[in-house]
């Protein structure tokens, strides 16, 4: 009993801390001290979420330079996790285990390893134009690449290199079934991996839009499958599916349609004044689902291996025309009904709304004014818009409200967003934000049903908004409530990852996340690892030059908690986690190995190394597991090449007597005697009735389980008369009973807090 106070009674202890924020114990004492206005108030609580309280939407943002996912909630706008995509991550042990070593290597760029990525836009697969939670999709611009995010578990799976681009800006976009996620190309080059001079611009430089398959039963993208579009030279921009009446097609906006290239060095203009002299640019509309008949009907060529529908077949199938946009436009979003589209020029103080009816009356009747030096039929700007509305200085992207006809457009240059009627064309509000926005973001704003609600500002400066940092600030995302007929700032928070440019918001309840893996996981490969351990099959296996280890990992302890190798050996560690409690993730570091694994319960993973030096390296656990968690360790031993080792026992510290093994197991009963009342308090209450508190019975008692095996052993040392090993065992099963205990009061206090009967 004593004991069990020592390490307990800290621990209740632990809840009791609470930091004094203020003296001042009421509302208006706080407000007047913290200089707090009644708006602020109402801000404050519209935002504040209560220890455990949940979100009701989740956020994906893209980690711009950071080549991760930024995954936070709203209205709280608490971070919750990043995600490593292109970029290692040494938490989730990303790119640090041989298993997500093999997700990352799919990104190498012509063989070559890329760490870094430039992630803009992400993507949440779709089932009838509605968020269906099951994936996620983000675009890479500096290396055309997509991953692919299993929401299931929050890992990336895979990663597809674009075949034929050399930079890609608009990605990663879905049709309404994701039967296709769309990368669209930014900067022209040769869709061949070769030279050829820029004098060649107009004739062997090129853009594309290339429609990835998605299986959506395996979670995969099917590059065989997938197919691209030939486009000029135009520096396509953005995309977005048609949806509803226009499923079926995409569309693309462009800008640099003049097709200049600079050389300021050699005293030519810069690309921002070739690219900006014509007062319109091109937006693209593709029949993909013609392009998808094409393709499977051979009608392509290949290049690189992949199959592309030239610009000239795509124009006879009458799968492609063009309209004029304008000036330097940046988005293109299509209405939920997807009877319209908006476009915004950033060089124009307008957003251009068009009809997909007209346009498609005028492609229909090929009623065209001309076509491009390309052949490219072009549509009149009269024959497909619907209107002009000027919304501010420098509109960029176009969000669309729960209402119909009601959008929200970021206003860059003015730094404002702008609450407008596209219907009508007029304005409705406008809200300034803080500053040079970029994208925005309504609650599931990409679907067929928008929930409106919230609004997120992704703006590209924060300049005095937070605490100085030195000179390379955070980004500020700015959470506006946007329910009512005004717009109402509600709260300013930095992200300090990279530069998210867009972010797409889920109803939280759409995702169902798993806490465990199956038994020996494979998470990466999404399959049952070759490599699981079960709990007594650990074992090393050796060949020359080679040794394997097959270990487990459970509270608290690694086995092996020894391993010999000889110089030079290549080492391989493949650890499973046998826990199956929520939240017991253990970890794996060495010294001298840049390796950390996070193994999650369930999880296989692998660290793999070679045994260069000869000395001693201890390895741990880096995740604080439980109450021994330091001691969850071992040591690895590179023997020196032709070492003998003399025979000699273990130099131990410690010697145990016929006492020690008596106190430690009275102690232990002390222990089981704490344990019996828990568990007499959580089974006299309807303990069945929480769904947290069976796991943790059911936790607590597969703990409890192992306490009676290490009991056993004790006992049957005892009776031998091996004290040392008896008190050792002794020891070991009161560990168990520690972490059965541990279980139990937190089962016994969630009941206490949650309000449950007693029953008996
Ligand atoms: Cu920053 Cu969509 Cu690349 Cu606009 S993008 S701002
Ligand atoms: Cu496992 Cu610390």
């Amino acid at each position: 009993m004593n004991e069990m106070k020592k390490y307990f009674v800290p621990l209740a202890l632990s809840f009791a801390v609470t930091t004094a924020v203020s003296a001042a114990s009421t509302l208006d004492e706080v407000m007047k001290e913290r200089g707090l206005t009644q708006k602020d108030l109402l801000a404050a609580a519209k935002t504040y979420t209560p220890t455990g309280g949940r979100d009701e939407y989740i956020v994906f943002a893209s980690g711009g330079q950071s080549g991760q996912v930024i995954v936070y909630g709203i209205p709280s706008m608490r971070i919750l996790k990043y995600i490593g995509v292109f970029t290692p991550e040494p938490w989730q042990g990303y790119g640090f285990d041989e298993e997500s070593k093999r997700v990352l290597a799919q990104g190498r760029i012509q063989g070559k390893d890329i760490t870094f990525g430039d992630t803009h836009h992400p993507a949440i697969s779709e089932t009838a134009g509605e968020y269906n939670g099951r994936y996620l999709f983000i675009n890479d611009k500096a290396n055309p690449r997509l991953a692919v995010i299993d929401l299931h578990d929050f890992e990336t799976k895979q990663i597809v290199v674009n075949p034929i681009m050399k930079s890609e800006h608009g990605g990663a976009f879905v049709t309404p079934n994701t039967e296709y996620v769309m990368e669209a190309s930014q900067y022209a080059a040769p869709l061949e991996n070769n030279f050829e001079p820029l004098s060649n611009f107009n004739d062997k430089y090129r853009g594309a839009v290339t429609y990835w398959k998605f299986d959506d039963k395996v979670g995969r993208l099917k590059p065989e499958e997938s197919f691209s579009v030939e486009l000029p030279p135009y520096s396509q921009d953005l995309s977005d599916a048609g949806k509803l009446v226009s499923e079926g097609w995409s569309f693309h906006n462009s800008f640099c349609s003049e097709r200049y290239v600079g050389g300021i060095e050699s005293g030519r203009p810069p690309f921002e004044a070739g690219c900006s002299q014509k007062d319109t640019d091109f937006l693209h509309v593709i029949n993909w689902k013609k392009g998808e008949e094409l393709f499977k009907a051979g009608k392509t060529t290949k290049i690189n291996g992949h199959d592309v529908i030239s610009i000239k077949t795509a124009v006879e199938a009458g799968m492609l025309f063009l309209i004029p946009e304008p000036k330097s436009p940046h988005g293109v979003d299509v209405s939920p009904d997807g009877t319209h589209i908006i476009v915004s020029g950033k060089l124009d103080s307008h957003t251009w709304v068009y009809s997909f009816e007209k346009m498609m009356a005028a492609h229909k009747a090929k009623k065209y004014e001309s076509t491009d030096p390309y052949g490219i039929p072009i549509v009149a700007l009269k024959d497909a818009l619907h209107k002009q509305v000027n919304v501010g200085l420098g509109p960029l992207h176009t969000q669309y409200d729960a209402k119909k006809c009601v959008v929200f457009t970021s206003i860059y240059v003015d730094s404002m967003v702008t609450k407008w009627d596209y219907c009508e064309g007029k304005v409705l509000d406008q809200m300034p934000v803080h500053y040079n926005i970029g994208h925005l973001m309504a609650m599931e704003g990409d679907s067929v049903s928008p929930d409106g609600k919230y609004l997120v500002a992704l703006n590209k400066l924060a300049i005095d908004r937070f605490n100085p940092v030195g000179p390379l600030h955070p980004q500020n995302h700015q959470l506006i409530d946007i329910s009512g007929d005004k717009m109402q700032l509600l709260y300013d928070m930095p992200l300090p990852l990279g530069e998210p440019h867009y972010a797409v918001g889920i109803k939280a309840d759409k995702l169902k996340p798993g806490i465990r893996y199956e038994s020996g996981w494979d998470s990466r490969a999404d399959q049952r690892s070759e490599f699981r351990t079960r709990a007594g099959r650990e074992k090393i296996e050796r060949s020359p030059g080679k040794v394997n280890v097959f270990g487990t990992l459970i509270r608290s302890h690694i086995t092996p908690e020894i391993i010999e190798v000889t110089e030079g050996d290549e080492v391989t560690i493949h650890l499973t986690n046998l826990e199956r409690a929520q939240d017991e993730t253990h970890g794996f570091a060495m010294y001298g190995g840049n390796f950390n694994l996070s193994v999650e319960p369930g999880k296989t993973s692998t660290a793999k190394f070679i045994a260069e030096k000869p000395g001693v390296y201890p390895y741990y656990c880096t995740e604080f597991c439980s109450a021994l968690h330091l001691e969850m360790q071992g040591y690895l031993l590179v023997q020196p090449k032709g070492y003998v080792a003399a025979a000699k026992g273990m130099d131990e510290g410690q010697k145990y007597t016929k006492a020690d093994y008596d106190k430690q197991v009275k102690t232990n009963l002390d222990t089981q005697a704490v344990i019996d009342s828990v568990v007499g308090f959580i089974t006299s209450h309807n303990y069945s009735d929480f769904p947290t508190v069976v796991a943790l019975v059911e936790d607590a008692t597969e703990q409890l389980g192992f306490a009676g095996e290490s009991k056993k052993k004790a006992e049957e040392y005892a009776t031998q008369g091996d004290f040392q090993n008896a008190t050792l065992w002794a020891g070991q099963w009161w560990q168990y009973q520690v972490k059965t205990a541990d279980l139990g009061l937190r089962a016994k206090t969630f009941l206490e807090e949650n309000g449950a009967k007693k029953v008996k």
